[in-house]
């Protein structure tokens, strides 16, 4: 066996001795949680962090630490401690911590999914019919552009608050060497951000293409040291189909084009995911669906979204809302969560990730967004 298959092993094991070898929570760490505790709990937070950490799971879950990277509670709640303004509040540091603080993690989960219990198990892969969907907007009087994408973590290696600069680095390595074998539409090039010149970068953030910088909620998970080291962008020539490396996931897998046409988004996106799969391996867990860093991108960590323009509906914001909400659809801002709307172009997606296929996630959007369609035509 070659030591490149093993390294990541090996540097669990070393990463595990050096964060910190003792079982238990140190006091210091203790004191930021009764801190942190005390300050959310008389705050006004609508987080789901606020909702589920009630006195007793804080209690029963303060002096507790992953067995592999020794992760608190405080690497999985510090986000929503500093952000009461947060919607979720928390992050996974490592897939343990889905199973150590699973008393805080499962309510969130059942919360966000609608309904996920921690006795359901997600279902199998299952990408459909891919001829299923056809163009939501033909004429091209609505859909400005669609994006399906998905988030995979590769196996062996932490999330971002338990990765050494050294990981980051090995992991930007294995994606772009895996990525350069991908051919016909697929075929592209990787660039890291490092390096980057500034106004490349701030075109593909403005083109949708990149992920934007300083995400204050990542910052405060601890998901952005050693930036920009091992994050980058592999993307084709069209830009129709992208992979995002290190961001907030180990890799974002992204297709997306202007107009409405989501059966050929999914179908390259299918393609994609299928084709990367068998380079490498995911981290999966047989309940919970591919594993992620934030718990709203479990299971099938699809997110199928269309920028659109209704703006007799818009005009009242409650209807789009409860006309979305009936489908199990997010309304956000054009540039993603946290973000406003632009020359009245919103970022409306499937919310639910976990308790149904890869399919019926793409599908949920897709009746969605033809409902909200045909209101805004009836307007
Ligand atoms: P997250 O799920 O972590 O919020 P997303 O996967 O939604 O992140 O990606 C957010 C970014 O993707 C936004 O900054 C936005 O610019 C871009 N985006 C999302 N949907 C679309 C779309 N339909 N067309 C163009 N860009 C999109
Ligand atoms: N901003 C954080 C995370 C919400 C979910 N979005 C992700 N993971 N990109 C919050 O709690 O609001």
């Amino acid at each position: 066996m070659r030591f490149s298959h093993i390294r990541p092993m090996v540097m669990t094991i070393f990463c595990r001795y050096t964060r910190n070898k003792s079982e238990m929570v140190d006091a210091a760490v203790l004191e930021k949680l009764e801190a942190g505790f005390a300050k959310l709990s008389s705050s006004n937070s609508k987080s789901l962090l606020k909702k589920y950490l009630t006195k007793e799971v804080f209690d029963a879950l303060k002096n507790k630490k992953t067995p592999t990277f020794g992760s608190s509670l405080l690497d999985v709640v510090q986000s929503g401690f500093e952000n009461h303004d947060s919607g979720v509040g928390i992050y996974a540091p490592d897939a343990e911590s889905y199973t150590t603080f699973a008393d805080l993690f499962d309510p969130i989960i059942e919360d966000y999914h609608g309904g996920f219990k921690k006795t359901d198990k997600h279902p199998a892969k299952n990408f459909g019919d891919n001829n299923a969907f056809g163009d939501l907007d033909p004429t091209g009087e609505f859909v400005v552009s669609t994006r399906v994408r998905c988030g995979r973590s590769m196996e062996g290696y932490p999330f971002n608050p338990c990765l050494t600069e050294a990981q980051y680095k090995e992991m930007e390595s294995k994606v772009s060497t895996t990525l350069s074998g991908l051919e016909g539409e697929l075929k592209g090039k990787f660039y890291p951000l490092t390096g980057m010149d500034k106004a490349t970068q701030q075109q593909l953030i403005d083109d949708h293409f990149l992920f934007k910088e300083g995400d204050r909620f990542l910052q405060a998970a601890n998901a952005c040291r050693y930036w920009p080291s091992g994050r980058g962008i592999y993307h084709n020539d069209a830009k129709t189909f992208l992979v995002w490396c290190n961001e907030e996931d180990h890799l974002r897998i992204i297709s997306m084009q202007m107009g409405g046409n989501l059966g050929e988004v999914f179908r390259r996106l299918t393609t994609a995911v299928n084709d990367i799969e068998k380079r490498v391996p995911f981290s999966h867990n047989d309940r919970l669906g591919f594993l992620t860093f934030c718990p709203t991108n479990l299971g099938t960590t699809i997110r199928a979204s269309v920028h659109i323009k209704v703006p007799k509906l818009a005009a009242n914001y409650a209807r789009l809302e409860e006309v979305a909400g009936k489908y199990n659809l997010q309304v956000r801002g054009t540039r993603g969560e946290h973000t406003e709307a632009e020359g009245g172009i919103y970022d409306i997606s499937n919310k639910r990730r976990m308790g149904l296929t890869e399919f019926q996630a793409v599908k949920e959007m897709y009746d969605g967004i033809q409902e909200i369609i045909k209101i805004e035509k009836s307007l």
